[in-house]
């Protein structure tokens, strides 16, 4: 099924909302560059929209008040201390509503996953930001690309692994805010 046949009379939109944000978003990248590395969003196939709404058993009438990832972006930042800037700056955000923050920074995931999602409302659709590092940002897209949702063979050695490689990245994460703080206190 098409994206347009999906989205029906949303899908317009839903696009027009996802390009004003995306602008919102790079104005913010623009005027702080230092903490903004790149801004990245996507917009949600209707085949993996009805895989989300099937596996969380949503019906497709609470389609845009259960599902917050239609619209989604994605921050990323070089160094920990600046997701908590972006955080505040998106707050500050005129016409934004938050709903819900996942802290999986402070709180990981099973699979190793760090990430700070905010979702919330925007002339009354929801959207979903994902705020991370550079170095977790690697992490997720190859594991993404490889386990996320996967079924395989070895299942048990291969999600040890990614969590061990996930503590070594969170182990690099800090040992780069010590060097900054270091090269900032000269
Ligand atoms: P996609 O393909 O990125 O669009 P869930 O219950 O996990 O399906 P939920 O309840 O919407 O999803 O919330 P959650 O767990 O915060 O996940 C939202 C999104 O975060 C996911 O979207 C992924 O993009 C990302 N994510 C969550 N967990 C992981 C993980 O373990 N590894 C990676 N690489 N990404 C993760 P979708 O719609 O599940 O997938």
């Amino acid at each position: 099924m098409t994206n347009e046949e999906f989205y029906g009379e949303h899908y317009k939109t839903l696009l027009r909302i996802k390009r004003d944000i995306q602008n919102i978003l790079e104005d913010l990248k623009e005027d702080y560059p230092e903490h903004f590395l790149y801004v990245l969003s996507r917009f949600k196939t209707a085949d993996s929209t009805i895989e989300k709404l099937q596996r969380k058993h949503i019906s497709y009438n609470n389609l845009y008040t259960d599902i917050y990832d239609i619209i989604g972006f994605r921050i990323v930042c070089p160094f920990i201390s600046d997701i908590h800037f972006c955080i505040q700056k998106i707050k500050q955000i005129p016409n934004i509503q938050i709903v819900i923050e996942k802290d999986y920074i402070t709180h990981p995931k099973e699979s190793g996953y760090q990430s700070y999602h905010i979702l919330g409302k925007y002339k009354g659709y929801n959207f979903e930001i994902q705020i991370r590092t550079i170095a977790f940002d690697f992490w997720a897209a190859l594991e993404h690309k490889i386990h996320y949702k996967k079924n395989i063979q070895n299942e048990e050695l291969i999600s040890s692994e990614l969590k061990r490689v996930a503590g070594n990245i969170k182990a690099l994460d800090i040992d780069m805010q010590t060097l900054k703080e270091m090269i900032d206190e000269n």
